[in-house]
């Protein structure tokens, strides 16, 4: 199966509507600016000098999660806990009624990623949306928030969630929501090497998104034959996780890995990818700054110590610091 960020049909509209327009006014062709330009843009970040080699591989298998939900998790799982700043991966697979219905969160920030279909949050301040095939939540849970996270669509709705560790003086910062559309997210493109850029910079182009712990968030998909180079920070833990076909990472001469793994990046300030195969290869190259503090987590809390997590429940048990409105709230259906 492919699973292609298109954008919902919004873009196909969009362009629809610039045919139209273009033929109405009679617009004459303009000169192109000098390929050249867009070459040495396209080619920024590329270079670095010691490549990162993979030293950990993890299979994500399916398991069971909230109410009916299945996911594929690969941080978080027992061979791999705490990934610093990254506390949990999850690739989401749900179909109604099954979902994630009313749960609280505090200490870190939930990154949630369309694959396909549509997801709506509804929150206990009074937020909703919904996002679909291409968007982003990025979602700073702090001192706290209780949500519910449903379906939206009928049949299989796929994406992916990510958990950043918030560093110990903003873990009780007020929540905040950062919502990015398909459409707005931006790509570049160079000889078979297609890049979405969540968060961070990528061949030439800057995500808008604010990320309180520094993370770099990159969609690379790679046409059979072709090769990426991607600098990374020296000092950040960095990750692939394959979403679809399968490619050679790191090294040259290793074997080809398939969708579902997630592999663990080693020293280094970049990373070489190529798709080897004759289909095309989609991935995420994740990277962020370590916190070296300690983790504490039950569930969806994440602090420092035991004190804070008794705290944090106590709070959420009695609405205080943040749960004032768990007393009041509870989700609606989506439909
Ligand atoms: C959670 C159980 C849960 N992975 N992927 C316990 F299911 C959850 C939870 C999620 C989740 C939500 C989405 Cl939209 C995607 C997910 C787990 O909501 F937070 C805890 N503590
Ligand atoms: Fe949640």
């Amino acid at each position: 199966m492919r699973l292609r960020a298109r954008c919902h049909g919004r873009l196909l509209l969009m362009l629809l509507f610039l045919g139209i327009a273009h033929r109405l006014l009679l617009f004459h062709r303009l000169p192109s600016p000098s390929p050249a330009l867009f070459r040495r843009s396209a080619m920024s970040g590329s270079h670095f000098s010691t490549p990162r080699m993979v030293v950990k591989r993890v299979l994500a298998k399916q398991q069971h999660e909230g109410q009916g939900a299945v996911v594929r998790r690969s941080i978080g799982r027992n061979e791999l806990r705490n990934l610093d700043p990254f506390l949990m991966l999850d690739e989401f697979s749900v179909s109604p009624p099954a979902g994630f219905p009313d749960h609280p969160h505090r200490g870190f920030e939930t990154v949630t990623y369309m694959l396909q279909g549509a997801f709506t949050h509804q929150d206990f301040a009074g937020n909703r949306g919904t996002i679909r095939t291409g968007d982003v939540q990025w979602m700073t849970a702090g001192r706290g928030i209780i949500h519910s996270e449903m379906p939206a669509a009928e049949g299989v709705n796929k994406g992916l969630q990510l958990w950043i560790n918030l560093s110990s003086r903003d873990k009780m910062i007020e929540p905040r929501y950062q919502e990015l559309l398909c459409e707005d997210i931006g790509t570049a493109e160079d000889d078979g090497v297609e890049v979405r850029v969540i968060a961070g910079e990528a061949m030439g182009v800057r995500s808008p998104v604010y990320t309180r712990t520094p993370t770099m968030y990159l969609d690379y998909t790679l046409k059979p034959g072709a090769r990426m180079n991607q600098s990374i920070p020296e000092s950040w833990t960095a990750f692939v996780y394959i979403v679809e076909g399968e490619g050679v990472f790191g090294s040259g001469d290793s074997s080809p890995v398939p969708a579902h793994n997630l592999l663990v990046l080693g020293p280094g300030d970049g990373v070489s990818v190529g798709n080897e195969s004759s289909k095309p290869l989609r991935f995420l190259l994740i990277g962020g700054q370590p916190l070296n503090e300690p983790v504490v987590q039950h569930g969806p809390f994440v602090m420092n110590t035991p004190a804070q997590i008794d705290q944090a429940m106590d709070d959420y048990q009695h609405g205080k610091n943040g749960f004032e409105m768990a007393k009041y709230w509870t989700s609606r259906s989506v439909g």
